[in-house]
Order: C-alpha cells, then sequence, then structure tokens
C-alpha cells in the first residue's frame, strides 16, 4: 500500500490534519491503535477558541457547532469567593465556543466516513521505518496479519504516549518537562450548569473548575492531591468540595445529581524539540502537553496541523519544501506562548503543597492586578480565546 502521508492517531490532531490534506488534494491514510468508539469515549476537553471554530467552518464541517456550541464572550475568575468576569468581546472582539472534544472527533469522523478515505482503526503494534529517508514507511498488525504503508512523509498525531517521539532518537530531541504535584478530578453530570459562563476558582483548598457540556450537562473539576484515588471520592464527597471552593451564590444555587463519568487527570507541562525528524512531523499531543487550567490542549493540536496542513499543500502544490522546513520553527512559537499562559493560570489558581503564605500572597496579588487592569484582562481574553498563527 502506497500512499502521500501517513498519519499516525485519529485523534483531533490526526483527524484534522487527515481533512486539510484531503481538500487540498493531498492523499493521507490514517492509523488509529484503538477503535473509533473508544476515541469517541474519551471524555476531554470542552472550549474551543475562536479560530479553531472559524476552521470547523472553514473544512465544511461547522453545521453542528453552528446550531449546538455555545458561543461564550467572557468568563468567571474567582478569588476565595471573590469574582471578576473577564469580558472577552470587550476586550479583544472574540470569544470561545463550548464544544466537547468529543463533538468535534465525531464531526471530523463522520466527514471522513462519507468521503471514502481510508482510516485504520484497531491497527496494532504501529512501527515507523527508515524515518530518516525521503522513503519512509509504516508497518501494523491486523487481524494476524501484517501490512506495510509507503509514503512520502509521516505526521506523529498519536498522543502523548505513542510511537511516533518515542521513534525519534533520543539524542536528536529535546524535552522540557514540568511536574504538578496534583491533579483534576472531573465529573459530567446531566444538571444544568451553575452559570452562563465558566468558573475557574481559587480557594485555600485548591482549584475549582465549572464548566459544562450544554445547558443541560455541567462538567466541574476539584483540584485533588497526587496519588489520590477515585474510589475515595463519592460524588457527595465531590459535590461537598467543589461548593465549599466557589463563590457562596453558585454553590447554593448548584444542581447536583449522579456523576455519569469521573476520572482524575496528571498536570503537567511537557514539550520535545524539534517537531521534525527527517520525514517524520509531530503534532499536538505527541510533541507538547499543557495542563488544561487554559483550555490549551486541543487547539493547540488544531494549530499545530493547520500549520503542517500548509507546509504539505506548499510542498505538493509548488514544490518547495520551505514551509517544511520553518514547521518546526514556527510552530513552537505558538507552543511556547501557550505553555506559558497555561503555566501562568495554573500557577495562579492552584495551592502549591511548597508555596506558603508568601506564594498565597502573590497569587491574591495577582488576582488583584488583573482586577484593576485593563490591560491584564486584555491579556488574559488575548490569551484565552486564542493567539493568531503567525
Ligand atoms: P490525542 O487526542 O491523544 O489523540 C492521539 C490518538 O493517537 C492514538 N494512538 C495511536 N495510534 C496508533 N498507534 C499508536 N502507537 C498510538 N498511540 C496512540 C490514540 O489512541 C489517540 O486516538 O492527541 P491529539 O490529537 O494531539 O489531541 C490533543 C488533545 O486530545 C489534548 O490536548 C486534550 O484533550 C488535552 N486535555 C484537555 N485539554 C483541554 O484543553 N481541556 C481539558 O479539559 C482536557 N482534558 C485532556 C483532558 C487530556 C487528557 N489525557 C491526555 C489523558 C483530559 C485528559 C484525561
Ligand atoms: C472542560 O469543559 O472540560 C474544560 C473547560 C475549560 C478548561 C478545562 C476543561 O480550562
Amino acid at each position: 500500500m502506497r500512499t502521500q502521508v501517513a498519519i499516525i492517531g485519529a485523534g483531533p490532531a490526526g483527524l484534522m490534519l487527515g481533512r486539510l490534506l484531503q481538500l487540498a488534494g493531498i492523499e493521507a491514510v490514517i492509523l488509529e491503535r484503538k477503535s473509533g468508539e473508544y476515541v469517541l469515549s474519551r471524555i476531554r476537553a470542552g472550549v474551543l477558541e475562536q479560530g479553531t471554530a472559524d476552521l470547523l467552518r472553514k473544512v465544511n464541517i461547522g453545521a453542528r457547532v453552528e446550531a449546538e456550541g455555545l458561543p461564550h464572550d467572557g468568563i468567571e475568575m474567582c478569588f476565595d469567593g471573590d469574582l471578576q468576569r473577564i469580558d472577552f468581546m470587550a476586550r479583544v472582539g472574540r470569544r470561545v465556543t463550548v464544544y466537547g472534544q468529543t463533538e468535534m472527533t465525531h464531526d471530523l469522523m463522520e466527514a471522513r466516513k462519507a468521503s471514502g478515505a481510508t482510516t485504520i482503526y484497531e491497527a496494532a503494534d504501529v512501527a515507523l521505518h527508515d524515518i530518516d529517508s525521503d522513503r519512509p514507511r509504516v508497518t501494523w498488525r491486523k487481524d494476524g496479519v501484517t501490512h506495510t504503508l509507503e509514503c512520502d512523509f509521516i505526521a506523529g498525531c498519536d498522543g502523548f504516549h505513542g510511537v511516533s517521539r518515542a521513534s525519534v532518537p533520543e539524542r536528536s530531541l529535546t524535552l522540557f518537562d514540568r511536574h504538578y504535584p496534583f491533579g483534576w478530578l472531573g465529573i459530567l453530570v446531566d444538571q444544568p450548569p451553575v452559570s452562563e459562563e465558566l468558573i475557574y476558582a481559587h480557594h485555600e483548598r485548591g482549584f475549582a473548575l465549572c464548566s459544562m457540556r450544554s445547558m443541560t450537562r455541567s462538567r466541574y473539576y476539584v483540584q485533588v492531591a497526587e496519588g489520590e484515588k477515585i474510589e475515595n471520592w463519592s460524588d457527595q464527597r465531590f459535590w461537598d468540595e467543589l461548593r465549599r471552593r466557589i463563590n457562596p451564590d453558585a454553590a447554593e444555587r448548584m444542581k447536583i445529581g449522579p456523576s455519569i463519568e469521573k476520572s482524575i487527570a496528571p498536570l503537567r507541562s511537557f514539550v520535545a524539540e524539534p517537531l521534525r525528524f527527517g520525514s517524520l512531523f509531530l503534532a499536538g499531543d505527541a510533541a507538547h502537553i499543557v495542563p488544561p487550567t487554559g483550555a490549551k490542549g486541543l487547539n493547540l493540536a488544531i494549530s499545530d496541523v493547520v500549520m503542517l496542513g500548509d507546509a504539505l499543500t506548499e510542498f505538493y502544490g509548488e514544490r518547495s519544501k520551505a514551509g517544511l522546513d520553518a514547521y518546526s520553527g514556527k510552530a513552537l512559537l505558538r507552543i511556547w506562548k501557550a505553555e506559558r499562559f497555561s503555566w501562568w493560570m495554573t500557577s495562579l489558581l492552584h495551592t502549591f503543597p511548597e508555596t506558603g503564605a508568601f506564594g498565597r500572597r502573590i497569587q491574591r496579588a495577582d488576582f488583584d492586578y488583573l482586577c484593576g487592569s485593563v490591560a491584564a484582562q486584555t491579556s488574559l481574553a488575548e490569551n484565552y480565546t486564542g493567539l493568531s498563527l503567525g
């Protein structure tokens, strides 16, 4: 089997790259380790930057996000019960859209299925070969048979634990890693959201976030200590903890109910540089991780593949390698800005075991500065709604 671009991973990065290439007339095959149903069962991000929502419309799969996505013109920031709204529209004239990653993945999958493009699900033991040459190959096993795909390029869109980054010789990558000594316990519940906008809350007991998936389904998170076990968190304990950490008005209004999903996600910041090794290009979580506090993970995966898609289109259209040569440097500029913003939101809003009284006063001063400064609010709004690609 032969194709132009082999895409490893059918998460948002791989599927969106597949869509962009298809619209540019470039052939690609996607190889995914799991089943399509499994990919759709993973509850992850929920906020689309303005550019990500616009892109869905641009690639002709915008109907559902248009009808069901919830446009949000701002967020609420809460510090020890004090509230400050950040008005995105007033500050930067842009907004975000609440639309689950699952929904976006579903839309991309359906469009791919309808187009007849090849996606191979449940591909086991995917392996990359000759990536330092211009004739790379990918092999995998399915139903007991080993298959080979020859291609011009490989796009490694297989997430943090994928095979792509692991195929690059260790000496060719520089890794930047920050570990946070806590995680997020999240629940999904079929109850209306407590507030029209998201509430990001700092409290001395830890961070809390009130988010949503629709007007009848809410997504809530609380910061928990590293190593915390999900079995120790009954729904009742979760609700009690969440309500203590947010502003009293919201706590009072909150509609609670049985959780339909409950999980703990660790927090980390991670970047692997560069994003290219020979014929292999890394994009999305395969290359970087952000803590979820700035809602950047999914959006960053999408901005990477927009840049990679443009570079591949330039290569096939004009036989110019300039875009491909520039991809890593260009994408990393934006990636590090999102890393900075996510780290800053995380630092402002969580409690850190080692910080002490001084650190808490600094966090309070950061919040007070945000409340009193239009410049600070503009900076938050600009980053949250998404920086430009250039
Ligand atoms: P994904 O979504 O991880 O997709 C990678 C795909 O590659 C497949 N794969 C392989 N396929 C073939 N061979 C292999 N050897 C393979 N190894 C892996 C996987 O099965 C998968 O289908 O990466 P992508 O496309 O780069 O997209 C990135 C986003 O998914 C990610 O940044 C966000 O979801 C991060 N994230 C969150 N971001 C937010 O902005 N807000 C959130 O609330 C939020 N919650 C989360 C998250 C990530 C989580 N992870 C990674 C555990 C919650 C969790 C639990
Ligand atoms: C979510 O709805 O899952 C969500 C929203 C905002 C974040 C992180 C997660 O910053």
